[in-house]
C-alpha cells in the first residue's frame, strides 16, 4: 500500500526526482523515468496548496511516492499534503531541538504526535479504508528534517533523537551558504563535505534515514558510496536544459 519505507529499507538508495514546476502532463513525463519518488517542492518550487493536491494525486496514479518539501516554517502545510496523500514531508532549515519536535508533532499522529484526525482523502488515493490508514500510516511515512545550516549540524545529535522524525535531509547550498557565510553556494564543497559524511553517519548510529539533495548524477553515486538511503538527482532546469541541449548540441548548422 504505502510503498516508500518498504524501498528505503532496501539495499539500494531510493531515487527520486525534485519538482517544482506544477503542469500535471510534466509530472507525467517526469513519471516515465525510473524514479522511486518524486519531491514537489513547495519552498522554492511553484507548487501552491490546489497543485500539491492535484501533483500528489498524479503521482499516486503513477506508482510513485509522493514526498513533499513544505515552505519555511508551514506546520499547517506539513499536515495538509499528508491529508492530500503525501507519504514524505520535508521541512527546510530545522535548527533545534524544538523544531523537530513541532515537525513531528504535527506529521504523526497520537501518541508520537499530534497530527489532527482527516485521513479520508489519503485513505481512498491509497484504496484503504481511514482506519487502516490510522493504524498503518506512521509507520510508512518518512519525515525528514533539514539539516541545512551550521546551527542545525551543531544540534543534530537531539534532532536525531526526536521521536517522529524519520530522519534528515541535507541541504548542500545552504550548508555551505552558512558554513562559508558566502552567498554563493559551494554545493558538497572542500568546507562541507566532511560534515556531509558525518550527518551521513550519524543517521546510521541512531537508525534514521539519510537523504541527499543533488543536482548531477557525478555526485549522486558519491552519496550513493556514503551510504544515503535517499537521494534526489537533479531539478526542473536541468532536466529541461539537459533535454534541450541533446537536441541542439548535435546540430551541423549552428
Ligand atoms: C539546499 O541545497 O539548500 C537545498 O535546500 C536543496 O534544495
Ligand atoms: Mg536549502
Amino acid at each position: 500500500m504505502f510503498r516508500l519505507k518498504q524501498l528505503l529499507d532496501s539495499s539500494k538508495p531510493v531515487l527520486s526526482a525534485w519538482c517544482g514546476i506544477t503542469d500535471p502532463h510534466y509530472l507525467e513525463r517526469v513519471c516515465e523515468f525510473s524514479f522511486d519518488a518524486v519531491v514537489l517542492d513547495m519552498q522554492h518550487g511553484f507548487f501552491d496548496e490546489t497543485s500539491v493536491q492535484a501533483g500528489i494525486a498524479t503521482l499516486i496514479s503513477k506508482g510513485k511516492a509522493p514526498i513533499v518539501r513544505i515552505p519555511l516554517g508551514r506546520w499547517d502545510t506539513a499536515s495538509r499534503v499528508l491529508d492530500f496523500g503525501a507519504l514524505g514531508v520535508i521541512a527546510p532549515m530545522i535548527n533545534s531541538v524544538e523544531d523537530a519536535r513541532k515537525l513531528a508533532s504535527v506529521t504523526k499522529f497520537v501518541p508520537v504526535g499530534e497530527r489532527s484526525f482527516g485521513p479520508r482523502h489519503a485513505a481512498s488515493l491509497y484504496g484503504v479504508s481511514s482506519n487502516e490508514y490510522l493504524e498503518e500510516f506512521d509507520h510508512c511515512s518518512l519525515v525528514l528534517a533539514m539539516i541545512e545550516t551550521l546551527e542545525a549540524y551543531h544540534k543534530i545529535e537531539g534532532i536525531l533523537k526526536v521521536e517522529g522524525i524519520d530522519g534528515v535531509l541535507i541541504g548542500p547550498g545552504d550548508l555551505s551558504i552558512s558554513v562559508r557565510q558566502d552567498r554563493i553556494p559551494d554545493p558538497y564543497g572542500t568546507d562541507t563535505i566532511d560534515m556531509v559524511k558525518d550527518i551521513i553517519n550519524r543517521c546510521k548510529i541512531d537508525g534514521k534515514k539519510a537523504a541527499a539533495f543533488t543536482i548531477d548524477s557525478n555526485t549522486a553515486n558519491r552519496l550513493s558510496e556514503m551510504g544515503a538511503d535517499l537521494i534526489s538527482v537533479g531539478i526542473d532546469d536541468t532536466y529541461i536544459a539537459n533535454g534541450i541541449a541533446s537536441h541542439i548540441s548535435g546540430l551541423k548548422f549552428r
